[in-house]
């Protein structure tokens, strides 16, 4: 039985044409198209003010704002990180040749354990790349006490988090630096896009030199920096976007609110729950099926949904630490990871994104119940 419109995973939420077209009437004007124009000054100032940070340095995407935090801190040798994330997360530290260091995660939530990065910290150790997995905050105290305790820098891959706050403030703000990806499948999107965000005015300014080929003037370079700008048409739109960030997260709860409601009592089904003190952005919708208690395999209820034209992800499933050109390193044997296999075997991340109707939540949460065995 096929539906007629194919459920995707996410769903870009793009803003409205009519209040686009005069933005880019304006850009078609002045001509003014990239390198720190109007619009991008602008919507940096905007973002700070909206997420509650110091200073926010946009970027083309979030892979390269994560490489030029690593850069921008001179993070070398070895760094502690998860398993469990995107590919583009471990990707990063390679580009910049550095040796990643798979610790495990926690199984509640899938972030990285602190209580297995001191064992993992070599005299090669420089600095811990932790995610917050789904958009959920990592224990960063305790983090930070061991980064502290060891001299390490802390960059949070921030990816999934934009918006998230804990007890009232920013998770953002964490470590000496985070990366935030606008790509088109995040909760707030520039077609691409992304950014670091910093404490300090000096920080952000040898950010944006980094991002621009380490020019500090028309004729001064001051490091092998990148081409790693967002341009004006895309700062437009994310101006744009800001208006209607938080209408977004309300219909994204809703939908996880419904989620929980319809799938909490099938056997072998868990989700995570909203956090105290947390407001979430409901980025993703991952479940967890125990194949025992739900008697079919997660796979198995993943090409299941795909008949029923519902398209989940496995997100993150391989781990990166399988992908072939990290699957010799040490940490990566899955002896040392063995909550991140479990995790990374049981996950579908279900659709969730503002337009999902309500009718196709309840189709494919009796889905999940009808495939159920018991
Ligand atoms: N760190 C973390 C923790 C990340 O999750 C990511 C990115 C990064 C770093 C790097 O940030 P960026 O450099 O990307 O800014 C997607 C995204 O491409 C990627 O940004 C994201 N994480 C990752 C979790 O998911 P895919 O390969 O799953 O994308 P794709 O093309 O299969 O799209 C997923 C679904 O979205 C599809 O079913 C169709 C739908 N879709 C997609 C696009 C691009 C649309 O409806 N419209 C669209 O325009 O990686």
């Amino acid at each position: 039985m096929k539906t007629e419109k194919p459920i995707l995973v996410t769903q870009p939420v793009l803003p409205p044409l009519n209040e686009f077209i005069p933005y880019l009437e304006d850009i078609w004007q002045s001509k003014w198209l990239t390198n720190n124009g109007k619009y991008h000054q602008e919507f940096e100032k905007q973002l700070a003010e909206f997420l509650g940070v110091k200073y926010i340095s946009l970027f083309a995407n979030g892979t390269l704002a994560l490489m030029i935090a690593l850069q921008e801190l001179k993070i070398t040798g070895e760094v502690i990180t998860t398993p469990y994330s995107f590919v583009a997360t471990t990707h990063a530290l390679w580009w910049n040749g550095i040796k990643p260091v798979f610790i495990d995660i926690e199984p509640e939530l899938g972030n990285i354990d602190p209580e297995k990065i001191e064992a993992a910290i070599t005299n090669k150790t420089t600095a811990i790349v932790p995610v917050h997995v789904y958009g959920n905050p990592c224990n960063n105290e305790k983090i930070q006490e061991i980064a502290d305790t060891y001299g390490l820098k802390v960059i949070y891959d921030a990816a999934h988090a934009f918006g998230v706050e804990k007890n009232n403030h920013s998770i953002l703000n964490y470590g000496d630096l985070s990366i935030l990806s606008f790509h088109a499948t995040k909760p707030f999107n520039t077609i691409e896009g992304g950014a670091i965000v910093c404490h300090d005015e000096k920080t952000k300014k040898r950010i944006d030199y980094l991002k621009n080929f380490g020019f500090a003037g028309e004729t001064t370079v001051i490091a092998p920096g990148i081409n790693a700008k967002m341009n004006e048409i895309q700062s437009a739109y994310g101006l744009l976007q800001l208006k209607t960030f938080k209408a977004q997260i309300a219909k994204r709860k809703i939908i996880a609110d419904t989620y929980r409601e319809l799938l909490k009592d099938v056997n072998g089904i868990s989700f995570i729950n909203d956090i105290e003190g947390v407001k979430h952005n409901y980025a993703y919708f991952p479940i967890f099926v125990d194949e025992k208690k739900y008697g079919m395999s997660r796979d198995k209820l993943y090409e299941k949904l795909k008949q029923n034209n519902i398209f989940s992800r496995r997100y993150f499933y391989p781990l990166i630490s399988e992908f072939s050109m990290y699957k010799g390193l040490d940490s990566a044997k899955p002896s040392n990871l063995s909550n991140a296999t479990k995790t990374a075997n049981q996950v579908i991340c279900l659709p969730i994104y503002p337009e999902l109707d309500i009718l196709e939540i309840r189709r494919i949460s009796a889905l999940i119940k009808t495939f159920c065995s018991i």
